[in-house]
Parts: structure tokens; C-alpha cells; sequence
């Protein structure tokens, strides 16, 4: 999509601090880092939000969450614990409107989130 900021990062014409990358899968430092690691994980391909996950997208969610975990170990998150957020919608507090996980760990978390 052309106005779409994580599209850009996934073809390169926006800068981005990679972390990880595949054929269908991108990783990468996010902006406004929250937590001492603080990576999006996001599907090349533009979706919007979870609200497009069907059935289909079985395989693509599968590879993603297999990237989360390979990522939380290389990040030594594995032992610790971490967190894996999707923002979804307006009141979900969804800013970029193309899928994306964060992963968030390095620090002890709380809960409720805000
Ligand atoms: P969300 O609120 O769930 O839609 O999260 C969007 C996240 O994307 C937010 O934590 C900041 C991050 N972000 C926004 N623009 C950029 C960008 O241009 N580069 C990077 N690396 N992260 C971005």
C-alpha cells in the first residue's frame, strides 16, 4: 500500500533497524521502544489488522509466532518471560494500520496495560 509506513520499511524505501527477515516475514527495532527490547514483527504483505486473520493466514500467523520465539532467545527473552502485543482498532490503540506484534522484554512488566 502506498501510504502505508511499514509497507515503505518492507520495501526499503523507509529505513528501519532490521532484526529479522524472510521471504514473508519482517522484523525490525521499533520507533518509540518501550521496554530494553522492543521489536514489531510484521507480515510483508499488507494487512491491516487482525480483524483480516482468517483460516487462511494459519500458516503466515504460524511462521510469525515461530519468528517471536526465535527472536526472544536470540534476545535472551526466552528464560525471562516477554510480552507479545497487538494493538487492533481505534480503541485497541492500532496507530499503524498493517499487522504487527510487538515484542517486548528486558524488563518486568505490569498489568492491566493502560
Ligand atoms: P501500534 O500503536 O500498535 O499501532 O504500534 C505502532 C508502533 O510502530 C509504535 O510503537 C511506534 C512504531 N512506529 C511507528 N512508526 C515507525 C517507524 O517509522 N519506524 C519504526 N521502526 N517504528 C515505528
Amino acid at each position: 500500500m502506498a501510504d502505508c509506513i511499514f509497507c515503505k520499511i518492507v520495501e526499503g524505501s523507509m529505513p528501519s533497524e532490521k532484526v529479522y527477515e524472510d521471504d514473508a516475514v519482517l522484523a525490525f527495532k521499533d520507533i518509540h521502544a518501550q521496554a530494553p527490547v522492543h521489536l514489531l514483527v510484521i507480515p510483508k504483505r499488507h494487512i491491516p489488522s487482525v480483524r483480516e486473520i482468517g483460516e487462511e493466514e494459519g500458516a503466515l500467523m504460524g511462521r510469525i509466532f515461530a519468528v517471536i520465539n526465535q527472536l526472544a532467545k536470540e534476545h535472551g527473552l526466552a528464560d525471562r518471560g516477554f510480552r507479545i502485543v497487538n494493538n487492533c482498532g481505534e480503541e485497541g490503540g492500532q496507530t499503524v494500520h498493517h499487522i504487527h506484534f510487538h515484542l517486548l522484554g528486558g524488563r518486568a512488566l505490569t498489568w492491566p496495560p493502560g
